[in-house]
């Protein structure tokens, strides 16, 4: 398998993550993102919105975070990660849409600004940032992980976004469940980090 990464992007931070809890082996494919790698012509036959990462696994070429996610726990049968019940694999997905919607518009989009100078509506990433963190915070008042009772890959899919909030100029200060979410994640066996995490 390769993957095509940034240090730097939680969405590729995800898969590798994901890839060491899982100690499954990987060929990394840095992508010269500073300059415009992953919008040459190559890059674009792998992924045609122009974005990673991208993993690539024989002859299936898979891009979205989220979708990688689960192909690997698929996969590699880790049940356990992504779980095969109508109603588990439903809870389940219902955090991958966050990460893809909530997450990647508040607290990934604030950190774009602030990190990246990306030219958007910070006000408003941070306003939407607020949002979710409450309702996170108040989700895991009373459990461990997101849902199941167990880590799964919601969490990943959710953790590098929380965890990079300051990057954004957005506090975790207020959010003491969240803070010891993340500390149970940095404890998984096998855990990597990145920049900033
Ligand atoms: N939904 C995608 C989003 C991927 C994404 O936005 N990747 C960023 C790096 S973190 C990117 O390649 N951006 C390039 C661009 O938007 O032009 C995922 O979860 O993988």
């Amino acid at each position: 398998m390769e993957l095509y990464d940034l240090e730097l992007s939680g969405n590729c931070y995800k898969v590798r993550l994901f890839l060491a809890l899982i100690e499954q082996p990987y060929t990394l494919r840095p992508v010269d993102f500073l300059n415009g790698e992953h919008k040459n012509a190559e890059s674009i036959k792998r992924n045609a919105f122009g974005e990673i990462p991208v993993l690539v696994d024989g002859d299936l070429t898979l891009r979205d975070s989220q979708a990688i996610l689960i192909y690997l726990a698929r996969k590699f049968a880790r049940t356990d990660w992504y779980p095969t019940t109508a109603a588990d694999e439903a809870k389940v997905a219902q955090w991958l849409m966050v990460a893809e919607s909530e997450i990647a518009r508040g607290p990934n989009d604030a950190r774009l600004h602030d990190k990246f100078g990306f030219d958007l509506d910070v006000d408003a990433a941070r306003a939407k940032s607020s949002r979710i963190l409450t309702i996170l915070n108040d989700h895991l008042a009373d459990r461990d992980w997101l849902e199941l009772d167990q880590p799964t890959i919601a969490d990943i899919a959710c953790f590098p976004y929380i965890a990079l909030s300051h990057e954004g100029g957005v506090s975790l200060e207020p959010y003491p469940e969240i803070q010891s979410w993340i500390d149970r994640i940095k404890a998984l066996p096998n855990f990597v980090s990145m920049p900033a995490i």
